[in-house]
């Protein structure tokens, strides 16, 4: 396999999965005995077996192949020493690794960069490492964010790729159903098993007229985020369709299926049409877009169910791109959406400080040339009228070839000369990997970013900073005011020499005239003589540590377990394994275990995020000390969600963290996708109440039975005693989504064990 992991994704590996198309969508259109949408076409092409695949959506679960598996740093440490107990000599399906969220962001590109590649050294290697050795294609730190450098090099229309990340849907943009996945399931895939998962719902998002004036793509799926809310997309695929789709740029598609993750969906899809065409030729791939044209018609959604979406969607959206406003939306969640033209008078309201103390364009989601291309004619507006930020500015560029492009054609120039500092092409302030030192920690603050996460604490680790997301123009124009109550696409701005400018609509070429400049090549292909790398794990270090398997259920019902926290509202996987200065600790499962649930809002301390009750002796104490404490005792406990439990990242640490502590079963009133995923890879039962009022009756001293589980089973409920400490019990019922797969990985005390064969 290792002959197919090159920097870019050879076209023969695109012929074969087109070949595949014409049969496996027969196959499709003979057994729903009905016209696809262009997510079915994808999914049927890519089915283990087409002819018997599950296809009842949000029932089935179903096995698909997937063509590519990405992975970031931050998580590929994780899934890579896993992968290495599983025995193999090489991964089955070509997989690259790519370093780009271990990088802090302190200075600027250059000194951050020599800084990270000297903190980070044995991570780096390890990576590297693993990665010549297993066939795995490795980009450097510096080379770019995993989903900029997959969607310049690896994204094809029609193909299926999963990635150890939730943004990994950003590849959508070009027509591909990638989907977000922790580093279990990509365990599976490298291994050469199928990719598992419930056969999604379809949600489809018609798009009316076309984007123009400040309205941007940004503002298509902040608009989607206000609809549909966080949890609105759990389980489906969002499908864009409708002739507006054709008025948006490849990277404008991609911004608008990152940030599906943050409605919980499973991926977002764009069909492939002349932007898509336009922007594979400028990236080198003209031979990929010959190919896609010649296969055009499988590659978008049929006609029929265009002009009839009601039919055939679970769920449509009308969204007229006409009408669509600039949109801000936050705090602390990515779905309180507002028009600009409404943001100063909801801050006046709820108090918001109307200063912005940093705006920041750029990540994963936001840094295409188009969006660097529209954020500089901002500036250079407000150059020619003397004007600089009135709030630092930092622009993150997605990868290296993006940022020698807009260096070349001088749109970082333009936005320095307002005041900007240019970081290095990586994930940095989006996850806090950010040291900021013009606030106190606890400093009520607001800062806007072009980035697509908002969470309490995400990019700073300050739990009072107030994070509003915007497009990249929209944040520029905002760090020019250096306010949330100035309306600048109606109002007028006040140039130093006292004059009023009225800011332009930005306009900007949406690739390079000049084609782009690949600046450094990060790539580093994997050795031809693996057997020749050796991969170094330091007794002793600090950053890394080899995994030992989980241990197998012991066949009795668990028993008299504690409640180490109710988590009360929002409880995502920032809360739950917090990333930030934890980053540093993701391949060593001891050592990160010490954030879990730090920055979780528990009913029985809310004094302060991440507290708990110590049940034997009532003491109030640290979530992550008492979890260790009752490991230590040999204690089992439960930990209780509210809604949407897991949301964000697809950091599986959020679930190998409790497993590895002694936590048995978390019980939620829902679960996020691949939070809930996770749990069952890792052996953790992830129950849901059946009656969602019930999570009410938790109480601290509480002692918790989950019985009858040698009868667990597909689709039966599980049985949840909850002894109070007044000698009352409430028994109540628990469902899930556990499959007979899901039960063996529960029996065996991790997927992982059942791969190995343990
Ligand atoms: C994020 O945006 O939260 C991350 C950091 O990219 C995560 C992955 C991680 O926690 O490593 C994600 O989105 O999956
Ligand atoms: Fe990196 Fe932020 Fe994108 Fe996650 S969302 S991949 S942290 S840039």
């Amino acid at each position: 396999m290792a002959d197919t992991v090159g920097p870019t994704t050879p076209i023969e590996l695109v012929e074969a999965v087109y070949a595949r198309y014409p049969k496996a969508v027969g196959d499709a259109r003979r057994r729903l005995g009905r016209p696809l949408t262009f997510a079915e076409k994808v999914l049927f092409a890519h089915a283990d077996d087409p002819a018997t695949v599950g296809v009842e959506r949000g029932v089935d679960y179903a096995d698909y192949r997937p063509d590519r598996v990405a992975m970031q740093d931050a998580t590929a440490q994780m899934a890579l020493l896993q992968f290495m107990t599983a025995g193999l000599p090489t991964v089955q399906v070509p997989s690259t690794v790519h370093c780009d969220h271990l990088i802090q962001a302190r200075v600027g590109a250059d000194i951050d960069l020599k800084s990270a590649l000297d903190v980070n050294s044995e991570v780096y290697e390890f990576l590297r490492s693993v990665s010549a050795k297993y066939g795995i294609g490795f980009w450097k730190p510096g080379s770019g964010i995993i989903h900029q450098v997959v969607l310049e090099q690896y994204a094809f229309p029609g193909g299926m790729m999963i990635g150890t990340d939730s943004h990994t849907p950003n590849a959508g943009g070009l027509g591909m159903v990638a989907i977000g996945v922790g580093g279990a399931d990509a365990v599976d895939v490298m291994a050469g098993w199928p990719f598992n998962t419930r056969v999604p719902k379809l949600i489809g998002v018609h798009l009316r007229g076309s984007l123009s004036g400040w309205a941007a793509a940004k503002d298509v799926i902040l608009k989607v985020a206000g609809i549909l809310t966080v949890k609105g997309g759990t389980g489906a695929i969002v499908e864009y369709f409708g002739d507006g789709a054709e008025s948006i740029s490849a990277t404008g598609k991609a911004t608008i299926c990152n940030m599906g993750a943050e409605i919980g969906a499973t991926c977002s899809l764009f069909p492939y049409d002349s932007r898509s065409a336009a922007y594979l030729k400028a990236t080198g791939r003209e031979a990929l877009a010959d190919l896609a044209d010649a296969h055009a018609e499988h590659l978008r959604i049929d006609p029929e169910v265009a002009a009839d979406p009601e039919r055939y969607f679970d769920r449509v959206i009308d969204i007229d791109l006409d009408e669509l406003e600039p949109h801000l939306v936050g705090p602390h969640t990515p779905d309180l959406d507002r028009p600009i033209s409404d943001v100063g008078r909801a801050a006046r309201e709820e108090g918001y400080p109307i200063e912005i103390s940093y705006a920041l364009v750029g990540s994963c989601t936001n840094s295409s040339y188009e969006d660097i291309g529209r954020a500089a004619h901002v500036a250079r507006q407000a150059k020619a009228h003397g004007m600089k930020v009135a709030t630092p500015l930092l622009i993150t560029p997605g990868s290296e070839q993006v940022r020698a492009t807009i260096q070349r054609d001088g749109l970082l120039a333009d936005l320095e000369a307002i005041g900007a500092t240019v970081l290095a092409n990586a994930c940095g302030p989006c996850i806090g990997q950010w040291q900021r030192d013009d606030i106190t920690p606890g400093e009520r603050n607001t800062i806007v970013s072009s980035f697509n996460r908002n969470f309490p604490a995400r990019n700073d680790g300050n739990a009072a900073t107030l994070s509003f997301i915007g497009s990249p123009e929209t944040v520029t124009a905002m760090a020019l005011t250096g306010r949330l109550d100035v309306d600048f696409v109606h109002d007028a701005l006040v140039a130093p020499d006292g004059t009023s400018v009225t800011l332009e609509a930005p306009t900007a070429d949406e690739l390079p005239a000049r084609g782009f400049d690949p600046g450094e090549s990060g790539f580093q292909a994997p050795s031809s003589d693996p057997s020749s790398v050796e991969i170094v794990v330091a007794p002793g270090s600090d950053r890394l540590e080899l995994l030992e398997p989980f241990a197998a259920w012991d066949g009795h019902d668990f028993l008299g377990m504690n409640v180490l926290v109710k988590a009360v509202g929002k409880c995502t996987t920032d809360h739950i394994s917090p990333a930030g200065p934890w980053l540093k600790y993701r391949g060593h499962l001891t050592n990160i275990s010490g954030n879990l649930f730090s920055g979780a809002n528990n009913a029985f301390a809310l004094d302060k995020p991440g507290m708990g009750v110590d049940a034997r002796d009532g003491s109030v104490v640290p979530l992550p000390d008492l979890a260790r404490a009752y490991k230590e005792a040999g204690v089992f406990w439960v930990a209780i969600g509210d809604e949407n439990y897991g949301e964000g990242s697809s950091r599986e640490h959020a679930a190998m963290e409790p497993r590895y502590m002694n936590g048995r079963a978390v019980i939620v009133r829902s679960f996020a996708r691949i939070a809930e995923a996770n749990l069952k890879k890792q052996g953790v039962l992830a129950l849901t109440f059946a009656n969602p009022d019930d999570y009410e009756r938790l109480r601290v001293d509480d002692t918790i039975d989950v019985v009858g589980l040698a009868e667990l089973a597909p689709g039966n409920p599980v049985t949840v005693e909850i002894h109070h400490s007044d000698g009352s019990t409430d028994e109540i019922s628990t469902t899930h989504t556990m499959s007979d797969e899901h039960i063996a990985w529960f029996r065996a005390g991790s997927a992982l064990n059942v791969l190995k064969g343990d």
